[in-house]
């Protein structure tokens, strides 16, 4: 009897060490959030010369935090980019692409995560908004357990649009379950084939609050055609208008729950992808139509964080990184009049470039990192990566990056909380080639095959060209002009330099 008191104790010992390094980590651990935000390019911020929408939010941190001008997100579009954010590897390692809505989960849940890392460091962690990596592991059942998902990647909450809000379904996700699902109206999902499930855009294009292209003419849902279709669960559908209300309500409820220990959420705000449809409040608060209208949205989105973090006091022990996916775009399929009603804006900043594209824009984000009382305001060039963000944030919280996980990430902790302006040496831009940077050499690798029409539709500058690109950022900022011919030792150079990161 005494031996087996001795060892239920010893248990209870055990436990109450085991969860209260889990629960009750040394007091100096900030909270973390990310904000991400979807195409927003480098000057869509006030802070860096956006005209015909104000940000007033976004440049409250970027004033009294470090506004940085080469940080850049690891690749032109969304998947691969928040894949690399979440795993501390280049997209290119797990062939990561564009996915679509009924895609597999495409992050290994053998490995560590950056989530996972904080949650071993006595973190809370959440994600609310926009996922975009894949879920299940198969043919998913939206009626049931949508298992391995945020969960199983490290995120305790999940709140989440599964693909993108302009692919099906268009539901929201919470802790693996569609919210607000009758289990009397099941959904099904296909990529494929029309399910005689909701009217589509190309039969319907009266109902269309806004017409979209070939392939965004696939089921309707609240005014507008989607990519994909699907049938079923409507009282689960979500209210494009609603996102703002219904994302900053989760964000607000996590916060507030998890307020006495250490918490880290992943906010990533669904604006300004297409299509943009902002609440009745931000319409006409740009001169810009709904794309304006939308950064305005995302900007009190980020506001009510601020507010919130204020409100619990809570302010000087969170750090904020606010950022984006992937460079600005106008049209991305839908006629919300982004182009013509864009003026002297212009949502790529100084850069060349944009979504998609391999030139600067593609990649180079608006970044600021805020953290009252330990991060001195100012602006920083130093290169960095979304890809570092792992381990430079396991040093800040203490945790060791294992071997094997986060292979491409760099600690550039010193750079992020603008102690220093030196970040990477070499950093690789993921588009649909490989970019790669050098100080201020920016290596461009040529494609032997021709671009997909839809990319050729677009009216972007890719970057794709048969011939190999070589630019000098520091005379040339916009890369105008290719000096590849002219600098043969430096093209080789990249290229090696290139090379040994594809083949590691
Ligand atoms: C493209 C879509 C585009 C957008 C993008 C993903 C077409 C022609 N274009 O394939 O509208 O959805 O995927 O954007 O279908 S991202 O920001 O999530 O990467
Ligand atoms: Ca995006």
């Amino acid at each position: 009897m005494m031996i087996r008191n001795l060892v239920l104790s010893l248990c209870f010992a055990l436990f109450l060490a085991v969860s209260s390094c889990r629960r009750n980590p040394s007091p100096k651990k900030p909270n973390i959030i990310i904000i991400y935000t979807d195409d927003a390019g480098y000057g869509d911020i006030g802070a860096n010369g956006a005209k015909g929408v104000e940000t007033p939010n976004i440049d409250l941190l970027a004033k009294n935090g470090v506004n940085f001008s080469d940080a850049h997100c690891s690749a032109a579009t969304s998947t691969p980019s928040r894949f690399s954010l979440l795993t501390g590897s280049y997209a290119f390692r797990r062939n990561a692409a564009i996915l679509p809505g009924d895609a597999p989960l495409l992050i290994d849940t053998k490995k560590g995560t950056l989530p996972k890392m904080l949650q071993k460091a006595g973190y809370e962690t959440a994600v609310v908004g926009k996922w975009h990596l894949g879920l299940g592991e198969g043919d998913i059942d939206w009626n049931g357990e949508i298992v391995p998902g945020a969960r199983e990647v490290g995120f305790d909450y999940s709140f989440i649009i599964p693909a993108t809000p302009d692919r099906v379904p268009c539901v929201f996700v919470e802790n693996d379950r569609v919210a607000n699902l009758d289990p009397g109206d099941p959904i099904e999902v296909s990529y494929q084939h029309d399910l005689g499930g909701y009217p589509l855009g190309t039969e319907h294009p009266e109902m269309l609050k806004m017409k979209g292209d070939l392939q965004h003419s696939g089921s309707i849902i609240n005014g507008e055609s989607r990519i994909g279709y699907m049938k079923g669960g409507h009282s689960a559908l979500w209210v494009d208008e609603d996102f703002p209300i219904v994302m900053v309500q989760k964000v607000k409820t996590f916060i507030q729950e998890n307020k006495s220990h250490p918490f880290f959420l992943y906010f990533a705000i669904p604006d300004v992808h297409v299509p943009r449809m902002p609440n009745g409040v931000f319409v006409g608060e740009s001169t810009m139509g709904r794309r304006g209208d939308d950064i305005a949205e995302m900007d009190w989105c980020t506001g009510q964080v601020i507010k919130e973090l204020e409100d619990l006091g809570l302010s000087e022990n969170t750090l904020i990184i606010f950022s984006s996916d992937n460079g600005p775009i106008l049209d991305d399929g839908y006629d919300d009049q982004a182009e013509e009603l864009l003026g002297d804006h212009k949502p790529w900043g100084p850069y060349r470039g944009s979504k998609y594209s391999a030139y600067e824009a593609g990649t180079r984000m608006p970044t600021i990192v805020y953290w009252p009382g330990h991060v001195k305001h100012g602006s920083s060039s130093a290169m960095l990566s979304q890809v570092d963000l792992y381990a430079s944030l396991a040093r800040l919280v203490g945790q060791k990056v294992k071997r094997g996980d986060a292979p491409d990430s760099e600690d550039h902790l010193d750079a992020w909380l603008g102690k220093t302006q030196k970040g990477r040496d070499v950093m690789l831009e993921e588009s649909f080639t490989f970019g790669l940077r050098m100080d201020d050499w920016k290596y461009i690798e040529p494609v032997s095959k021709a671009t997909p029409g839809w990319l050729k539709n677009k009216k972007i500058e890719s970057g794709l060209t048969k011939k190999v690109q070589l630019y000098d950022l520091k005379n040339d900022i916009g890369e105008q002009k290719d000096i590849a011919d002219e600098n043969p030792r430096i093209v080789k150079k990249m290229q090696g330099k290139l090379q040994k990161i594809l083949n590691e």
